[in-house]
C-alpha cells in the first residue's frame, strides 16, 4: 500500500495516493466537528434522508458554515470505496441533501482505490458550504508577515489578481497604496487584499471581476493584510497584528536567503499573540532543490524547537492540503508550502488551502460576540471630500447599522461624544449592516464641531453613562527579551488592540525582571486615557526589548483628578 502517515498528537492521518493496492484509511470519524464519513448514500428512505439532512445541518453549524464529507469511507476511517454507479448515486443524494439546506457541494478530491483482481472503487472528499443566514459570505482574515523582499506583496498580488510576477516587482504594483511604496518597492503601510471563492470553489480574480462582483459572487472571502517586512516599519506591522485581529498568519520566507532579517521576530509575534500560522517558502524558481531543502530544514528545526513545538508539514499535494486545513485550528501543525510567484508552482495548493480552511472561530464564539454591544475599533481615519472623516477599522463585537446612534472617544480628557452612523462601506462597497469580526469604513453624522477622530479610539453603542477609560492598568506580564533587566520607571511602547501608546512601569511585584520572567506589572499611559478592556492582550516593544501580557484589571480614569489619578501610587 502506498500511503503516507502523519501523526498529529493523538490522531493518525493516513493519506492515500491516487492508486493504492489496499484500502487506505483516515483516522476514525469524530462525533464533534465538521467532518462526516459516509460509506454510501444510495437511495435512502424518506426518513433516513430527513435524518441525513439534519446531520448535515449540524455538521455545517459545527464548521461555521462549512463541512467536509468523505464518501466511500467507513466510520472507522477505512476507505473501502464505492463502485462507480454507487458513487454517482451517493453524490446525487449528497447534492439533494445540500439543496435542502441551500448549501453548495465542492468536490475536492476523487480517489481511485484499486484492489488486485477486483473492479476499481472510488472515494470522494467533498466540501459542503452554506453561508450562515446572517452573513453574505464566510470570511477569514489572514496577515502576511516575513522579512523585507521575501515576496509578500508579490504573492498577494499574484493570489488575488491572478497574473504571475516577472521577478522584478510587477505583481506587487496592485497591492501598493502609496506612491513612495511604488518608487521604493517597499511596503510601509497596511493594505487589504481579497481573494474570493465562488460557489464551485473557483478563485475569483480581482483583474477580471470588480470588488463588488467578487463580494456578490463569493461564498468565501479571504481578506489579506499585507504588512511591512522591513524593521523600520515594525510598529505598523505590530499594529496590523494587534489592531486588525487576523485569525491566521501567513509567514513568507525567501527560499534563497532562508530565515534572515525580521523573519524570526515576525514568527515570534504570531506565537506570542497565539495566532495560528502557515509558512510559504517563496521564490523556489531562483534556486536549486539543494538550497530549498536547506531552507526547509532550517525552518523545520526552528518549528520543532522547545519554544514552538510544532509539527512541520510539507504540503506536496491535495491530500496534504486537506489534512493541513482540517488540523490547522489545533495549532499543533505548521503547514509549509514551497511556491514561486514567477512560475506559479504550487500556488494552486495554496489557493486550495484557503478555499478549504475552516473558519477558526466557532459558531458559539461568533454568536457570543454578536450578542454583545457594538464596539468598533478605529484603525485609521481618512478625510473624504463631501463626506468628512471616514473611520476604517474592525467591529470587535455586536452589529452596527446605518442610522445607529453611537458614542465616539475617548478624547484626550477621556470624554465620549454622541454621533450617528451616516454610511457604512465594506470591501469598498456600501452596505447597511456589519457584524462582529468585519472590517469596514464608517462615516458619521452629527459629530460636535472640532471633534478630531484618531486611530485608537472606539465607536460604541450609545449609552447614557460614559464608558470606563483608564491610564493605569495591571498586566500579568512576561518579558520575552531584554539585554539586562527592567524595573520600575521603565518606559516602552505598548500595543493593546488598536491602541498604541508609551507607558511607564509604576509598580511591579518583583524588584526587576529578566528575560523569561513573569510579574504582575502596573503600567501607566503617559499621554492620555484609553479605552481598553480586562482580558486584552498587551504587547510591549522598545528597541530589542519585547514582552507580552494580559490585562488583569483597569483603574478607571477620573477626569477631574487627572493628576491625583496618575499619582495614585
Ligand atoms: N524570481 C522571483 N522573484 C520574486 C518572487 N516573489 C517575489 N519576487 C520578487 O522579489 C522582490 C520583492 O518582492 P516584494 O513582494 O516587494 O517583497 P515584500 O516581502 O513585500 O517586501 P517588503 O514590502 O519590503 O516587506 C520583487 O522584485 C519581486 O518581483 C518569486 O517567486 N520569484
Ligand atoms: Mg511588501
Amino acid at each position: 500500500m502506498n500511503t503516507t502517515s502523519l501523526r498529529f498528537g493523538m490522531i493518525q492521518y493516513t493519506t492515500a495516493t491516487e492508486v493504492a493496492n489496499e484500502f487506505p484509511s483516515l483516522p476514525p470519524e469524530v462525533e464533534e466537528g465538521n467532518i462526516e464519513y459516509k460509506l454510501k448514500l444510495v437511495c435512502p428512505t424518506e426518513s433516513r434522508f430527513e435524518h441525513l439532512v439534519t446531520q448535515m445541518k449540524w455538521r455545517l453549524k459545527e464548521g461555521n458554515g462549512e463541512a467536509i464529507y468523505e464518501i466511500g469511507v467507513e466510520d472507522n476511517g477505512l476507505m473501502t470505496g464505492l463502485l462507480k454507479e454507487d458513487l454517482d448515486a451517493s453524490m446525487k443524494t449528497l447534492k439533494e441533501m445540500a439543496n435542502r439546506l441551500d448549501a453548495e457541494i465542492i468536490v475536492i478530491c476523487e480517489r481511485t482505490i484499486e484492489n488486485v483482481g477486483q473492479p476499481s472503487k472510488f472515494a470522494v472528499e467533498a466540501l459542503v458550504r452554506k453561508i450562515p443566514d446572517c452573513q453574505e459570505f464566510i470570511e477569514i482574515k489572514v496577515a502576511c508577515l516575513g522579512n523585507a523582499d521575501a515576496g509578500k506583496s508579490t504573492l498577494l498580488g499574484v493570489l488575488c489578481y491572478g497574473d504571475l510576477d516577472n521577478g522584478r516587482g510587477r505583481a506587487r504594483l496592485n497591492v501598493f497604496r502609496h506612491l513612495h511604496e511604488i518608487q521604493s518597492g517597499r511596503t510601509s503601510s497596511i493594505s487589504h487584499e481579497i481573494l474570493g471563492f465562488d460557489r464551485k470553489g473557483q478563485a475569483l480574480s480581482c483583474n477580471i471581476s470588480s470588488l463588488e462582483e467578487i463580494c456578490s459572487l463569493a461564498t468565501k472571502l479571504i481578506t489579506f493584510l499585507d504588512l511591512a517586512g522591513h524593521h523600520k516599519y515594525i510598529k505598523t506591522t505590530i499594529f496590523g497584528l494587534t489592531g486588525c485581529s487576523p485569525e491566521v498568519v501567513l509567514l513568507v520566507i525567501d527560499a534563497n536567503r532562508g530565515i534572515v532579517g525580521t523573519t524570526k521576530e515576525h514568527l515570534g509575534l504570531a506565537v506570542a499573540l497565539k495566532i495560528p500560522f502557515l509558512i510559504v517558502v517563496n521564490k523556489i524558481d531562483l534556486c536549486d532543490q539543494c538550497v530549498i531543502s536547506k531552507t526547509v530544514n532550517q525552518l523545520e528545526k526552528i518549528l520543532k524547537s522547545t519554544g514552538l513545538k510544532k509539527i512541520p508539514m510539507i504540503i506536496n499535494d491535495q491530500d496534504d492540503v486537506l489534512s493541513a486545513a482540517s488540523n490547522f485550528s489545533s495549532q499543533q501543525i505548521a503547514p509549509i508550502f514551497q511556491v514561486s510567484s514567477v512560475t506559479g508552482k504550487n500556488l494552486d495548493l495554496l489557493r486550495s488551502f484557503f478555499n478549504v480552511l475552516p473558519s477558526l472561530k466557532t459558531r458559539i464564539q461568533q454568536d457570543e460576540l454578536l450578542q454583545q454591544s457594538a464596539e468598533f475599533q478605529i484603525d485609521e481615519v481618512f478625510t473624504v471630500l463631501n463626506v468628512g472623516s471616514v473611520l476604517a477599522g474592525t467591529l470587535r463585537s455586536g452589529t452596527i447599522r446605518e442610522n445607529d446612534k453611537m458614542i465616539i472617544g475617548p478624547t484626550d480628557d477621556g470624554s465620549f461624544f454622541p454621533a450617528v452612523v451616516a454610511s457604512i462601506h465594506r470591501n469598498r462597497s456600501p452596505c447597511r449592516l456589519i457584524q462582529a469580526g468585519y472590517n469596514a469604513c464608517i462615516s458619521l453624522a452629527d459629530l460636535p464641531n472640532g471633534f478630531i477622530c484618531r486611530r485608537g479610539q472606539v465607536l460604541l453603542e450609545y449609552k447614557e453613562s460614559p464608558p470606563v477609560t483608564c491610564m493605569q492598568f495591571e498586566v500579568d506580564f512576561f518579558l520575552l527579551f531584554h539585554n539586562t533587566k527592567i524595573s520600575k520607571k521603565f518606559q516602552a511602547s505598548l500595543h493593546v488592540a488598536n491602541v498604541v501608546q508609551t507607558a511607564v512601569i509604576k509598580r511591579m511585584d518583583k524588584d526587576f525582571l529578566l528575560t523569561g520572567q513573569r510579574a504582575n506589572v502596573l503600567f501607566n499611559f503617559i499621554s492620555r486615557p484609553e479605552y481598553i478592556r480586562k482580558g486584552d492582550r498587551v504587547l510591549l516593544r522598545q528597541g530589542q526589548t519585547k514582552g507580552i501580557g494580559e490585562i488583569k484589571s483597569i483603574y478607571p480614569y477620573i477626569k477631574e483628578s487627572k493628576n491625583s489619578n496618575s499619582d495614585s501610587e
